[in-house]
């Protein structure tokens, strides 16, 4: 971090303006708006900087609603709390909160019930039980005769969540006024799901190496570990799978146990289980059985024993995440056996300890020569009501893969009797990895929101998700993690909002991506209005740019083979049929899409009406996803009256003249910015603007091969040849 004093800063500032200003694009420059007052900061304090709160009139508003803090009990989870709470009054009040009596008034009191006389004094009963295990009370109260703050909740983590909802009302709210809260998350499971290997490597993963140790756990237990718990708490995340989905079983022996066992005991104080990833075929490969066959009675026996073990290292162990055949992981197919009868086998070993099998509905297999979207459907539809209680099905949002735009998946709102998890993802696979500005609260939130009339209209994604549309008390939300060991924990400075996003969302999706934006550029820059309206336009715009310059009007799966970077709409020789970027397009001279409608695969028909009939005719279809269920012929009149070739080649271009805006207004935010992160996402935005252009150019050179059509007006002539793109060749590229 810079350290420089105040009037040094003053000199330098004058520097930067005469020696920097305008030096060539791409360059590390600082302009004549770099703010070198503010000290600069590399990111590693997340949303919880708990910067100074700038408004003096807000500050001395803050330090009057509390002057003291009162905690009552003691377990690890409340003195989580109360150092949460000491450290971060401290920073934005710019004052020390000490530990006072309520009876000196204006001190925030924390507690339950259990562990508080005075806490379950307040006559709070009725509101307590509507809040349930993990939620809490946060009300102006009158404790000894003075008015006070109590945080009250039924068990300690919820007084944990409180507290972090306390600090970040603080912190963001523009009015301190009366304080009246009763919350708690409307999904019970808020995962992480880690892809990170046991060697270190991260699959997927652009912002360096795991976090976790496994060399010098559990004998070394980094502080950085406590950092991550306090990060996922502040925002509700309780659960964490460690380990990839393409899972190793040694994870799951003795040594890597004790491992499991020292993280999960610096995870527990903040209400974090932790979980794994169970290699299905993990008896053959550890023990030297002969079979995994879910049925065989020794398979059955070993996992009973193997679970139970776990359970000795980690009594609260969550349970684990399974992906079974699927991209030639082992899975019950191998004997001839079902996705039921394999997760059931693994939910009956973990169910007498309280353990959860999340069991992956990302399936699908090129020798099944049917739409890859509609495989999944095929195989779990038909398993509703088969599985065991502890079970829960993940289902990625989208039903090809993680990519920019996608409708929701059909299984949402098809399989009432099992509780479905949503599954996002965090890292930025398919959308510019850590070096592209993408917003994804704008995803989350279109896809929670769409409507899958399952019971008619108002049956939203979000109502499957959290259980109340088909009554199940078990519900869950997962994310693939974007989180390694670089410095600022996800690589991107904006990248830290989508974890950010991903766990105020699964706490609770009615609060909508916009608030979240404000809260997090709030916590994680200035709360300053002139900052914070442009900068969550920005942020609120930026998943679309990123879908326009790579897949607008629904493509996908366009990325360059294997590594995802970049553009590979050309890729047609990938081994499988179902990893080729021409399975997904389809171009040819007549058109551009892949029709799902029933002329086509009639995967549009997997949707409840009216979604069926409206995506099965051209006309019906949100313009957004018209490729993805319609093969559309070049000449197509699109809304804006243009043909469909050159609304393609136009969308190409806005993608690319958004990012030039996000350059725009990054510039101008420069002002309310320390200059080391300033720096950092304008240099990342000058990297995003030039792969936006390799996408457009190279997309719109491939397709007009087909199309045979002039690039209309607007849209920039392409740099290169489309055979020097397709002739670009990427050694080392992260996350494989
Ligand atoms: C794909 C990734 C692959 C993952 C797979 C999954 O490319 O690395 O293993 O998803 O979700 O998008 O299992």
């Amino acid at each position: 971090m810079q350290a420089v004093n105040v009037t040094m800063r003053c000199r330098l500032r004058r520097v930067a303006v005469l020696s920097y200003a305008g030096r060539a694009r791409g360059s590390s420059r600082l302009t004549d708006e770099t703010n070198l007052t503010l000290p600069g900061e590399d990111g590693y304090r997340l949303w919880l900087r708990y910067a100074c709160i700038s408004d003096e009139m807000r500050r001395a508003r803050a330090r009057d609603r509390v002057r003291g803090l009162f905690v009552e009990g003691d377990s690890p989870t409340l003195r989580a709390a109360a150092r949460e709470l000491s450290e971060g009054l401290s920073g934005l009040l710019r004052a020390v909160v000490p530990v006072a009596s309520p009876a000196t008034g204006r001190v925030l009191c924390l507690g339950t019930p259990a562990s508080s006389p005075r806490i379950a004094g307040l006559g709070l009963a009725e509101r307590l039980a509507r809040v349930g295990d993990e939620g809490f009370v946060l009300c102006d109260a009158d404790i000894e005769g003075r008015k006070n703050v109590a945080l009250a909740a039924n068990t300690d983590v919820g007084v944990l969540y409180g507290a972090f909802h306390f600090l970040r009302w603080l912190g963001t709210a523009r009015e301190l006024g009366p304080l009246d809260v009763e919350d708690k998350p409307r999904v019970r499971l808020r995962v992480l799901d880690h892809w990170d290997n046991l060697d270190g490597s991260i699959e997927r993963g652009y912002a360096g190496w795991s976090l976790w140790d496994w060399h010098k756990l559990p004998d070394y237990v980094a502080p950085r570990y406590r950092d991550y718990a306090r990060a996922n708490a502040s925002v509700g995340i309780n659960g964490v799978v460690l380990t990839n989905v393409n899972a190793d079983a040694r994870v799951i022996t003795e040594r890597y146990l004790l491992k499991v066992s020292a993280l999960a005991g610096v995870f527990r104080p903040f209400g974090i289980r932790v979980y794994l990833t169970a290699r299905f075929n993990a008896p053959v490969e550890l023990s030297g059985l002969e079979t995994a066959d879910p049925l065989d009675a020794r398979v059955r026996q070993w996992w009973r024993e193997k679970v139970a073990e776990i359970y000795r290292y980690v009594p609260d162990f969550g349970g684990f995440l399974v992906k079974a055949n699927s991209e030639g992981q082992p899975g019950p197919q191998n004997y001839g056996r079902t996705h039921a009868d394999g997760g059931n086998l693994l939910a009956e070993a973990l169910e007498p300890h309280g353990g959860v099998v999340m069991w992956r509905a990302f399936v699908y297999a090129d020798e099944n020569p049917d739409d890859r979207a509609k495989q999944a459907s095929q195989e779990f539809v038909p398993l509703d009501g088969t599985f065991r209680r502890n079970l829960l099905l993940q289902v990625k949002n989208g039903p090809i893969d993680f990519q920019p735009r996608e409708p929701f998946h059909p299984l949402f709102g098809a399989m009432p009797k099992t509780p479905l998890m949503i599954e996002f993802q965090l890292t930025q696979e398919y959308l510019g990895f850590a070096t592209h500005l993408a917003y994804l609260g704008t995803l989350f939130e279109e896809c929670l929101t769409s409507d899958t009339y399952a019971r008619g209209a108002g049956s939203p994604v979000s109502s499957v998700v959290d259980g109340t549309l088909d009554g199940h008390a078990l519900s869950g939300m997962a994310a693939v993690a974007n989180v390694g060991n670089e410095r600022n924990w996800c690589g991107h400075p904006f990248a830290q909002a989508n974890w950010y996003a991903f766990g105020r969302l699964s706490w609770d999706h009615a609060l909508g991506a916009k608030r979240v934006a404000e809260e997090w550029l709030a916590l994680s820059f200035c709360e300053d209005a002139r900052f914070l309206e442009p900068a969550t336009t920005m942020m609120l715009e930026s998943r679309q740019a990123v879908v326009d310059y790579m897949t607008p009007l629904g493509l996908h799966h366009l990325m360059a083979r294997h590594h995802h970077y970049g553009p590979g709409p050309w890729v047609e020789d990938a081994g499988r049929a179902d990893w080729n970027s021409t399975y997904y397009h389809r171009a040819d001279a007549e058109g551009l899409g892949f029709d799902r409608t029933p002329r086509g695969s009639n995967a549009a028909a997997l949707y409840h009406p009216p979604l069926s009939g409206q995506f099965a005719h051209v006309g019906a279809t949100p313009e957004e996803l018209l490729l993805w269920f319609h093969h559309v012929p070049w000449h197509h009149v699109t809304e804006s009256g243009r043909s469909l070739w050159d609304e393609l080649c136009l969308r190409y271009q806005r993608g690319v003249d958004a990012v030039r805006g996000m350059q725009r207004t990054w510039a101008s935010l420069a002002p309310f910015v320390d200059a080391e992160r300033f720096e950092h996402v304008r240099a990342l935005l000058v990297i995003q603007e030039q792969e936006a252009r390799w996408w457009r150019d190279a997309c719109v050179l491939y397709f007009q091969t087909f199309s045979r059509r002039p690039v209309p007006p607007g849209c920039e002539p392409a740099e290169k040849a489309l055979s020097e793109y397709i002739a670009l060749h990427h050694d080392y590229v992260p996350g494989i």
